[in-house]
């Protein structure tokens, strides 16, 4: 008892007397985890339809953000985070996966129940929504891989405090509207707040969203139901000893952003909550949609025993036939749908393990923690399996290049101290809060030539439209086309034409479906076809894609949307 005691006297003592880092860094080594002891949840599913009279009919949702205490690791102290959920008892980290059916609109009233004073260091002095500290956190959801309405877009100045207290300036409602009338696919739905993004996604504000469309999918016969058709989200966090999230609060220019920091990494890898998470398989096959909800962090996933991976679709779209590799690479936000069979496995368990550098690609080479992400433990026996993988998947219309109706040039920009370190990051060279200069027509496609003029690769994200990368081409004599860029910022008058004629750079064949999230290479043009219309039938949108406040594009970084690699995107008729 006095020993005690004495001890917690000598702890307090040298609190006191250790430098305040001592506690911020007090950070718990990811090997004091063990690894695979904690079993893969899934996480709770909420359909957004119902059976009526033996119809399908919208079933209306209300999803919360709370804050509350969540278990990452079977060792780890309870975790303080924000969750979405039906209820603060069963909000989880990532939220539901929220069920949705082609044709059935969904509606969800988001509502904030989050008391003030964020749990992550934020950064004030980058463009952020700031309402008044009592009103709580502000926060605004988008539906990543929509295609709906501006209204319920999500816009980053769309935001709410709890209660609706205080809203953003482009704020007008309370019920999102989302239509589904889109191809069947993977969405994830995440905070998208000015400023804020990057540590209300590590806070915990990610889910899973999933259409799926009978008519074209049940004939497919690919892994189905709740046991062999699973979502995995993926991300990477760093804790304390105290269970709570660590992210570094100095930022690396701090008398310029006392807090921001250029990218997000964190040691441990978290799949569906739970870090390095274990999930026994049976022998047959089993699809997963990867969703990779990282800040920062490129994965590159492949299996310890030689596993293979069937990509049956990309981002929110299928692919027309099914590609086998070996390894996959995903950026941040990038969805990775695959099929694995397990009955081809010559060992008893794999390890699937990620080697990706970071910052990727030229960055650090992963450490024994964070290279490896989960475990599979698999039976014995074999089993008849009625799930197969056709030949071929579903066909949408090719890109039809000489249907564009217009070509732009998008460059993407970093800008750095006098230490050399970066400050921020623009897209075009122009502030999120300029006018918007991409203005493309409802129901055209256009060219867009995207040009990496920064170290690192950015995974671009577009909202609303879905895009098919059609070339990558290296620069040549690069330092001098950048050189001229930070004179005019003007890729036509800088003769783009004349550097762009460098070695091309084969797209990966299960990422030349539709997408809308993809990796611009440095020092790359990288020329893709986005099409502001439905890629699966001729229909119009059947809703007003020109209404304030627009859509965005951006990079999926987080930490570089922050600061503020994005631009407004504003549909015309
Ligand atoms: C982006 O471009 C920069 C400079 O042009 C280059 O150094 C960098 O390697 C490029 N990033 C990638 C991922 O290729
Ligand atoms: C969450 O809890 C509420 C009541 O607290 C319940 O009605 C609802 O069905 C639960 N949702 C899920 C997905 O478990
Ligand atoms: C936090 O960031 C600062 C500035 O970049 C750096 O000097 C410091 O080492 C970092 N701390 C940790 C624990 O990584
Ligand atoms: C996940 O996405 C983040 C950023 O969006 C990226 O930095 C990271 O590399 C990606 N990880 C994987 C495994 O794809
Ligand atoms: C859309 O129109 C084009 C050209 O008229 C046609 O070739 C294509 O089959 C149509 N697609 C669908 C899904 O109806
Ligand atoms: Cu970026």
């Amino acid at each position: 008892m006095e020993r005690i005691l004495l001890f917690n006297i000598l702890c307090l003592a040298l609190l006191i007397v250790l430098p305040t880092t001592w506690a911020e860094d007090n950070l718990i080594s990811p090997s004091k985890l063990e690894m695979f002891v904690d079993e893969l949840p899934d996480m709770p599913k909420i359909q957004s339809y119902e059976v009526a009279n033996g119809f399908f009919k919208s079933k209306p949702l209300v999803i919360g953000m709370f804050k509350k205490h969540w278990k990452f690791h079977r060792d780890l102290p309870a975790t303080p985070v924000y969750a979405y959920g039906t209820s603060k008892n069963n909000a989880t980290v990532p939220g539901p996966t929220i069920e949705a059916l082609h044709g059935i609109d969904t509606f969800v009233k988001w509502q904030n129940h989050l008391p003030p004073n964020h749990i992550l260091p934020w950064d004030p002095t980058i463009p952020t929504a700031q309402p008044a500290a009592e009103n709580g956190i502000p926060t605004v959801v988008h539906l990543h891989g929509g295609i709906g309405e501006p209204e319920s877009d999500g816009h980053a100045h769309s935001w709410f405090t709890r209660r609706f207290k205080e809203v953003g300036p482009t704020w007008t409602k309370r019920e999102y509207h989302y239509r589904n009338f889109q191809q069947p696919g993977n969405l994830w739905y995440h905070d998208h707040t000015m400023g804020l993004t990057r540590v209300n996604l590590l806070a915990g504000l990610i889910g899973a969203y999933i259409i799926r469309d009978l008519d074209v999918e049940a004939p497919l016969r690919l892994p189905n139901g709740e046991e062999f058709d699973r979502t995995l989200m993926v991300f990477d966090r760093s804790f304390r000893t105290d269970g709570s999230i660590y992210m570094n609060s100095t930022g690396n220019n701090p008398s310029i952003h006392p807090q921001w920091q250029p990218e997000y990494f964190g040691d441990a890898i978290i799949v569906n909550g739970k870090a390095w998470p274990r999930l026994t398989v049976r022998r047959r096959k089993y699809r997963f949609r990867i969703i990779n909800a990282s800040n920062a962090r490129f994965f590159r996933f492949f299996f310890t025993n030689g596993l293979k991976f069937i990509h049956v679709s990309a981002d929110s779209a299928y692919l027309e036939k099914p590609v086998v590799t070996k390894e996959t690479l995903l950026a941040p936000s990038e969805i990775a749908d695959v099929v694995v069979d397990f009955s081809k496995s010559n060992s008893h368990s794999a390890i699937l393990a990620n080697d990706a550098a970071y910052p990727y690609p030229s960055g650090d080479p992963v450490n024994e923690a964070n290279g490896k992400v989960m475990k599979f433990i698999i039976k014995e026996e074999v089993e008849h399996d009625t799930w197969r993988v056709p030949k071929t998947l579903v066909k949408y219309p090719d890109a039809d290049l000489s249907s564009a109706s217009k070509t732009r040039y998008i460059s993407l920009h970093e800008y750095t101290s006098d230490i050399d370190e970066p400050t921020h990051l623009y897209i075009n060279g122009k502030k999120f809060a300029e006018p918007a200069t991409e203005t493309p027509k409802v129901g055209t496609s256009e060219i867009w030539n995207v040009i990496n003029l920064t170290e690192d690769n950015h995974p671009l994200h577009i909202h609303l439209g879905l895009f098919k990368v059609i070339d990558q081409t290296k620069l040549v004599n690069e330092e001098e086309f950048k050189a001229c860029m930070s004179k005019l910022n003007n890729a036509i008058k800088c003769k783009i034409d004349e550097y762009a004629r460098g070695k091309k750079i084969e797209v990966p064949a299960h990422e030349k479906g539709w997408k809308n999230v993809y990796k611009m290479t440095p020092g790359v043009v990288t020329k893709i076809l986005v099409r502001f219309a439905y890629i699966h039938s001729n229909e119009s949108y059947p809703f007003d894609a020109t209404t304030q406040p627009g859509y965005v594009y951006h990079c999926h970084i987080l930490d570089h949307e922050d600061n503020v690699m994005m631009r407004p995107l504003k549909l015309i008729s």
